[in-house]
């Protein structure tokens, strides 16, 4: 299985994340990806490729030009404000206030961002940027007839709506590969969501679509970050009824549990009839995992692998989250070379 890659993804190197009402050094940190790409060759999963520029376009079809300029501004602009921490949002405009973005970047972080742990710093956006270019160049490898391909993408994806930030996620990744999937010629594209959090940017960008399906196995939002989105009664509305399907399971769910779920899932992909698969990947499922709930152990990582590859689609694997750092790695890869094996 080739796995794509670019060094930028270091530039995303903030020093904060709000915790517990706590600045603690951020979960998501640059040696996930680079970890996980020593381990790729370790492990012997395949051939690593850097990514290519794909421009704004395909990026454009998921997020709107007005956030894409306010993620590529935000820093300078709080620097010019007179600030000297990382850019962090404060306040929203919550229920009965205008949701409208305002003229101050204070205001317009609480505008544009769903959570607060987040923060943005210098090179943010050249990272999320990069991102965004591994996965559409794993989308080039898989139209041209790859079975598989991996999507290092580093910062994560699935909790960035079309103008919404938060969840250590900026830009869609798998959302914009899923489009882009799409407008290069697959009538139907599904989106399997294996990360412990609910995808919930995912899952609102394609909402009203019946032409991506989206399935998700995740803490119960009543527990769990995003705490909002995420729910079983949530099934997508119009066009999209029924093409939304989350599987909430409660705190210290173990294999059994959610290898149930995850067939559930995969009768709900095959039932659509896809014709090509995107799979949100984290592992933040894992026991040891410092910010999940459910207690999957090493040797269940495999078999994850071995069962999304029963659908026998064309497979885009797009890195999510998992932040045990001593076995993070090992737990990806341990998926990917499940599906290459089977
Ligand atoms: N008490 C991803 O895995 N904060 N994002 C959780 C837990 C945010 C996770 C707080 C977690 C975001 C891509
Ligand atoms: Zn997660």
């Amino acid at each position: 299985m080739y796995t794509v890659f670019s060094e930028k993804h270091r530039m995303r190197d903030s020093c904060t994340e709000l915790y517990g009402g706590e600045f603690i050094p951020p979960f998501e940190c640059p040696a996930r990806a680079d970890l996980i790409r020593e381990h790729i060759d370790e492990a012997g999963l395949g051939e690593v490729v850097h990514c290519r520029q794909h421009g704004l376009k395909p990026l454009l079809r998921v997020h709107p030009a007005d956030y894409v300029r306010f993620l590529e501004e935000a820093f300078e602009e709080w620097v010019a404000a007179g600030f000297h921490g990382e850019a962090i949002a404060s306040c929203w405009p919550a229920r009965g206030m205008r949701s409208e973005p305002p003229a101050h970047i204070d205001g317009k972080l609480g505008y544009y961002a769903f959570a607060a742990e987040t923060a943005i710093d210098e090179g943010t956006y050249e990272a999320a940027r990069a991102a965004v270019d591994v996965a559409l160049t794993a989308v080039d490898f898989l139209l041209r007839g790859e079975r598989s391909v991996f999507a290092l993408c580093r910062p994560p994806g699935h909790h960035a709506a079309r103008d919404l930030y938060g969840g250590y996620c900026f830009f869609n990744n798998a959302a914009i590969a899923a489009q882009a999937l799409r407008d290069r010629g697959a009538a139907r594209v599904a989106i399997l969501d294996i990360d412990f959090h609910h995808g919930n940017g995912t899952q609102d960008i394609f909402y009203d679509r019946g032409d991506v399906l989206f399935a998700s196995i995740h803490g119960d939002p009543a527990h769990a970050f995003p705490y909002f989105s995420g729910f079983a009664e949530q099934t997508g509305t119009g066009e999209g009824e029924g093409a939304t399907r989350n599987y909430p399971l409660p705190p210290g769910s173990e294999f059994d549990a959610w290898g149930e779920a995850l067939e559930a899932a995969l009768r709900a992909i095959a039932r659509f009839r896809a014709e090509a698969l995107v799979v949100s990947l984290g592992t933040d499922t894992y026991e040891r995992d410092p910010i999940g709930f459910f207690r999957l152990r090493r040797e269940d990582f495999p078999k994850v692998g071995r069962r999304i590859a029963t659908l026998g689609l064309p497979t885009l694997f797009v890195m999510e989250g998992g932040y045990a750092i001593d076995e993070l790695a090992v737990n990806t890869v341990d998926i990917l070379g499940g599906f290459a094996e089977a």
